[in-house]
């Protein structure tokens, strides 16, 4: 896959790509990233990439003619060049099913915006698609270019070994993950839960089953709502429910302590 980054800030991006899964995929030639500065095509004396808002106001807009200009030598730089998507709060928001399509593309034009934004014409007339990562305020988009970029590599064919694999594909059943343990077998009185340690892969692929359902029940009921379970589902997350009430459910506790989210600990 193909991707062009237009941005201020390119050694952001680069940075990226110099670690890990995304390192590697680059090595392997399953991912090629090009960065292109929008003040390489500012030619005034100060190389001005940003200018006034109309309507007056507070911040800065990105200047329209080296921005424009430099997405067009982007595009020249490959052939066909793939759709252009910007980075933006007011974007559909990103989620592992956008992030399965975007991957299906060979090839991709990002814009990471910095100041307030972009020209609105500009998004008219030279933007596909405008992508949000979530609902919160970021400086720029370059840190969402570099998620996008992030999640979308990992679904390139090759890009992870066996073993992350694996583990993406329980994930990406649409439940949040079980608890993991390794050594040693007891942290400040917190025991490994014993089935881990039972040998029995049947019992510990159920209790995996279960725990990942009732933390999804717990943490993200949105995310349960969403995904049909099968009878054993069904039943692994009313036993969790069952055992859960029971330990909330005594004299001292009922209704009082409820669970920090990412707090727990195993007897
Ligand atoms: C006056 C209100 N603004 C500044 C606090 C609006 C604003 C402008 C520019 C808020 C954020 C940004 C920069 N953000 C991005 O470029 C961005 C972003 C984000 O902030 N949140 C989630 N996804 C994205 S994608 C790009």
């Amino acid at each position: 896959m193909r991707i062009d980054v237009v941005t201020l800030f390119p050694e952001m991006v680069e940075t990226l790509l110099r670690f890990g899964v995304t390192g590697r995929a680059v090595d392997r030639g399953l991912l090629d990233v090009a960065t292109w500065n929008p003040r390489d095509a500012a030619h005034d004396r100060h190389r001005t990439v940003d200018d006034r808002p109309y309507g007056g106001g507070p911040g800065m807009v990105m200047k329209v003619q080296p921005l424009r200009d430099t997405l067009r030598r982007a595009r020249s730089a490959v052939q066909p060049p793939g759709r252009t998507l910007y980075l933006s709060p007011q974007g559909r928001p990103l989620d592992q099913d956008g992030v399965r399509q975007l991957a299906m593309e060979p090839r991709l034009i990002l814009l990471a915006g910095r100041y307030e934004g972009i020209d609105e014409r500009l998004i008219k007339v030279e933007v596909d698609e405008e992508w949000s990562i979530g609902d919160y305020v970021l400086s720029g988009g370059e840190p969402a270019a570099l998620v996008l970029i992030d999640a979308v590599t990992r679904l390139l064919p090759g890009a992870l070994n066996d073993q992350e694999s694996a583990a993406q594909d329980s994930f990406m059943d649409g439940l949040l993950d079980c608890p993991h343990y390794t050594r040693p077998e007891e942290i400040d009185g917190c025991r490994v839960p014993a089935v881990l340690m039972s040998g029995d892969h049947a019992a510990i692929a159920r209790w995996r089953r279960r725990e990942a359902l009732g933390r999804t029940w717990r943490r993200r009921p949105d995310l349960l709502a969403r995904r049909p379970l099968s009878a054993v589902e069904q039943a692994l997350l009313a036993d969790f429910i069952r055992e859960y009430q029971e330990s909330t459910e005594d004299a001292g506790s009922a209704g009082v302590l409820p669970e920090q989210p990412g707090v727990e600990c195993h007897e």
